[in-house]
């Protein structure tokens, strides 16, 4: 009956498996995956095929890439030989894991675990209640017949910061950006899409999103993926970043939460 919390897959299906078989995860278990299935790696639609298979056992957030893929598979944007994704858009039941993938949720909340999960992490200006309602609306915009409009509008880094008065496309694109793109803040909140890195190097007036002051109720622990500098490191206690570059030749990282046993599996093409 554990939930085993795994990062970014992106396409790394055969580290999933093996990770899988470490943890000992079995049909009790309930798997949390932190977003961006696919992309980079090599077998992205099988990971897709998995997870959609299994959508009884898993949690699942959307991530970036994940958006990205949706987008490509729309024409809306072209297909890039880095992404690695044309086994994907080439697969005989590419429609309808586009149709499933797209219906997934952009945030996953636990009251009796307390434990909430994003891809990349929680806006410094929301709190509870606020991310629950632009979770919840930018997933219905995306679950409906008018998605094509947001993802055609979906690139872009403004706003950067997060005002009540928000309406449209606009505010969708804020909260896509805050829940599966946001690394860095300024101090007052506002979103930064240019430094990548860790947080040693980051110029001063950048800080991690989940240094900043939270709204988020202290009770609850905050799971996420997307930033693999981060190589889980630097957040406080209950904030856990799961991201550990598995594509890049790191580590696929799943976190065992009752007992905060943490199993790593290190991609298998990597030389050391
Ligand atoms: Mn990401």
């Amino acid at each position: 009956m554990a939930n085993l919390l795994i990062g970014d897959i992106h396409g790394c299906y055969d580290e999933f498996m093996r990770v899988l078989e470490k943890a000992k995860f079995s049909s009790s278990d309930t798997l949390w995956l932190t977003g961006d299935l696919v992309a980079r790696g090599p077998k992205s639609l099988e990971v897709l095929r998995f997870v959609k298979y299994n959508a009884n056992q898993i949690r699942l957030v959307l991530g970036n890439h994940d958006l990205h893929l949706l987008s490509i598979h729309a024409n809306i944007t072209p297909l890039k030989k880095k992404d690695n994704l044309e086994n994907v858009i080439h697969a005989t039941d590419v429609d309808e894991l586009m149709d499933w993938l797209r219906k997934q949720p952009l945030v996953q909340i636990d009251e009796s675990l307390k434990l909430i999960m994003t891809h990349a992490g929680i806006s410094p200006q929301w709190d509870l209640e606020t991310l629950k309602k632009s979770a919840h609306d930018l997933n219905v915009m995306l679950s409906s017949n008018s998605y094509l409009l947001f993802l055609d509008k979906m690139y872009g880094n403004f706003p950067d910061e997060w005002l009540p008065e928000l309406q449209g496309l606009d505010r969708l694109r804020y909260i896509a950006n805050a829940l599966t793109r946001m690394r860095f803040c300024y101090e007052d909140g506002r979103l930064d899409f240019y430094y990548k890195k860790s947080p040693e190097q980051a110029p001063s007036k950048l800080k991690p999103w989940f240094l900043l002051p939270s709204k988020i109720p202290s009770e609850y622990s905050i799971a996420f993926g997307h930033w693999a500098a981060l190589n889980g490191k630097y957040t406080p206690d209950n904030v856990y970043a799961l991201d550990t570059g598995c594509c890049w030749g790191g580590k696929l990282t799943c976190l065992r939460f009752e007992d905060k046993k943490y199993f790593k599996k290190k991609n298998i093409e990597a030389k050391n």
